[in-house]
């Protein structure tokens, strides 16, 4: 085995990123097959149970309120429709539903609770549950993680200097918070982030530094490559290049040898080809299911014919940790605190964010006028 280090420098992950790609890609195979069963992908489904009409500014998304997007926005999902998509999920090969909230921090009340039912039911059914909802307290993470929570994600999406170009409405130091509470309890965390917005290749080594030394490092970290969605302040942005992606990919198991590195948004602009060298560069696990949250992801069958044609096996839920107990609401050891904490609100100008949210301005009002 090859040991975990928390003390990677962006000097050296630079140079790993740099490297020849074919000798990038035998170390990071290498690396790869000592932690993990090189034919075994863990495959995610994503489930957006609250949609769209978030207060934050986050450049990337198609679900921020200020910018003018195409997407239906929904209220919180019921609990039996959730129930119905992870059996659907499950049947489809699916060992964990991650259920994503367009909010910036959870917020203890109603939607809440049903969350935390959300979460029981799922474990329930024999898979992983994820949520990602946004900046965390420890007692709400403490109240997720007895509902039986298998993992949290929150991703710091790029270095802590260009976070401060894409977002200026939460803290990147909030984002590193709500990790450490995660990390209070037994639940997994799973942080990652996106390339494709416009960061150096420095900003990504910053990226993997910030994720690499935390100790324990996330047992889960994905990689998206940023969908470029009409009316954010990132619409023209450039797809990555494949490359850009299997060096990325291949640099994160080099420094994250035992995490878990999923492949996530951008899939349908990678090619088959370009997807099986980065399981060769060490990704191993997917989002799976026709959308992601709000944008389109490959045909779950599309998916299932690659495994086959790559000798790929979906991974069994549970294989690396074993399941988490439910504790029903009626016996809580937790109450909900009503907590209203104080996550900060840089509230720095970015131009381009500011820019999308006047033109959405203007096209909301052409749209009245009609
Ligand atoms: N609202 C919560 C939050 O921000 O933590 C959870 C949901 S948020 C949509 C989860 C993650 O999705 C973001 O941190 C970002 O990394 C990723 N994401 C959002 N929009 C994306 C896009 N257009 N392309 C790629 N990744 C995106
Ligand atoms: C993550 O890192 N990527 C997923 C999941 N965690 C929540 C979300 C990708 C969202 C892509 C844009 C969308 O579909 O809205
Ligand atoms: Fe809201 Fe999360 Fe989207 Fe930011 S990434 S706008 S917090 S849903």
């Amino acid at each position: 085995m090859s040991e975990i280090r928390h003390n990677w420098t962006k000097e050296e992950i630079l140079e790993i990123y740099n490297k020849p790609l074919m000798e990038l890609l035998f170390e990071a195979a290498q690396i790869h097959r000592l932690h993990h069963d090189p034919n075994a992908v863990q495959v995610s489904t994503l489930l957006s149970i609250k949609t769209g009409g978030c207060s934050e500014d986050c450049g990337y998304c198609p679900q921020a309120a200020r910018y003018h997007t195409d997407i239906e926005g929904n209220d919180l999902m019921p609990v039996q429709v959730v129930k119905a998509q992870a059996l659907r999920a499950k049947a489809s090969g699916s060992s964990r539903v991650c259920m994503g909230a367009s909010w910036r921090n959870v917020k203890d009340g109603p939607e809440f609770d049903e969350v935390l039912e959300m979460v029981r039911t799922i474990n329930k059914l024999d898979m992983e549950v994820c949520c990602t909802l946004g900046m965390v307290t420890e007692n709400q993470a403490k109240r997720l993680a007895e509902a039986g929570l298998y993992a949290y994600n929150h991703n710091l999406d790029s270095s802590e200097e260009y976070y401060k170009e894409v977002i200026s409405t939460r803290g990147y130091q909030d984002r590193l918070d709500t990790i450490g509470n995660v990390r209070k309890t037994n639940v997994t965390v799973c942080s990652g982030g996106i390339i494709g917005m416009g960061e150096s290749i420095e900003d990504r080594a910053g990226m993997l530094v910030a994720l690499s030394t935390l100790d324990p490092q996330p047992e889960s970290t994905p990689i998206n490559a940023l969908v470029a969605v009409e009316g954010t302040p990132l619409e023209d942005q450039k797809p990555v290049e494949i490359w850009e992606m299997i060096r990325m990919v291949a640099a994160t198991r080099i420094v994250m040898p035992e995490t878990q590195v999923r492949l996530s948004a951008g899939r349908t602009q990678m090619s088959q080809e370009g997807q099986a060298m980065c399981f060769f560069a060490g990704a191993n696990s997917i989002f799976a299911g026709d959308k992601l949250l709000t944008t389109p992801n490959p045909d779950v069958n599309e998916d299932m014919k690659l495994f086959q044609k790559l000798g790929l096996n979906p991974m069994k839920p549970f294989t690396k940790k074993v399941q988490p107990r439910t504790v029903e609401s009626a016996d809580s050891e937790f109450i909900a605190q009503g907590e209203n904490p104080k996550w900060t609100r840089p509230e720095h100008k970015i131009d381009r964010n500011e820019e999308a949210k006047a033109k959405a301005k203007e096209i909301r009002a052409e749209l009245k006028e009609k």
